[in-house]
């Protein structure tokens, strides 16, 4: 084998690894929410995450990722308080799954709802959803295994008639019980488009193997 051959695995792990060290944003797979790690702040004077709303007692959490892969998340300290994802643009018909972490305080109980949300328009200015309101899918967590990190899975959803954009909105004291004493963190806000695609082509891959070692 020459030494090119040797090389060139490593060379390919190599690239991988540094692909994979920078989390491209934009690659196949990754969520569609804007900042849905909270690590991009928006460079004002005081932090915040940038491309995302929020009203009522919240704050910018700087020193906890929910995976170790970033430093920041977001929380919600009180009732009657919410963070809201920029808008994403979707397609009628087609169905998306999400997921968030969230991480109970350890003084906290209660409630917190996590709801996608479907709208007709879109907010060029401040970059939200607008216009009218076409549905959801709402989800009451409640307070478990405080201090530490938990995913919630949400079951697949097919976008509404008339909807052009969504955002997921985290929130507090408006459709649920509501919390007592402290509150909680969210991170990794995941909304994405599930790709049939790259499951056909990993079975065409899987086929081509099999008829290359019927041949052999
Ligand atoms: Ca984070
Ligand atoms: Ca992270």
């Amino acid at each position: 084998m020459s030494r090119t051959a040797r090389l060139l695995p490593r060379i390919g792990a190599t690239a991988c690894l540094i692909v994979g060290g920078l989390g491209l944003p934009d690659q196949a797979g990754a969520s569609l929410i804007p900042n849905y790690d909270f690590e991009v702040d928006n460079g004002e004077t005081s932090p915040s995450p940038t491309q995302w709303f929020a009203g009522g007692n919240v704050a910018y959490e700087l020193a906890d990722d929910s995976d170790g892969v970033g430093e920041r998340s977001a929380q919600i300290n009180a009732n009657a308080s919410d963070w809201r994802s920029s808008a994403v643009f979707v397609t009628p018909g087609e169905t998306m799954k999400w997921k968030l972490d969230y991480k109970w305080l350890d003084g906290a109980s209660g409630e917190f709802s996590a709801d996608l949300r479907f709208f007709s328009g879109f907010d060029p200015i401040g970059g939200g959803t607008s216009g009218a309101f076409r549905g959801e899918q709402r989800i009451v967590v409640a307070s478990s295994s405080n201090g530490q990190w938990q995913t919630l899975n949400v079951n697949s959803i097919e976008v509404p008639a008339g909807a052009l954009t969504a955002d997921i909105r985290i929130s507090s004291g408006f459709f649920d019980a509501g919390l007592s004493g402290d509150g909680f963190r969210i991170d990794n806000v995941d909304l994405r488009v599930p790709e049939p695609g790259s499951v056909a082509i990993a079975a065409v891959g899987v086929a081509l193997i099999g008829a290359h070692r019927r041949r052999l």
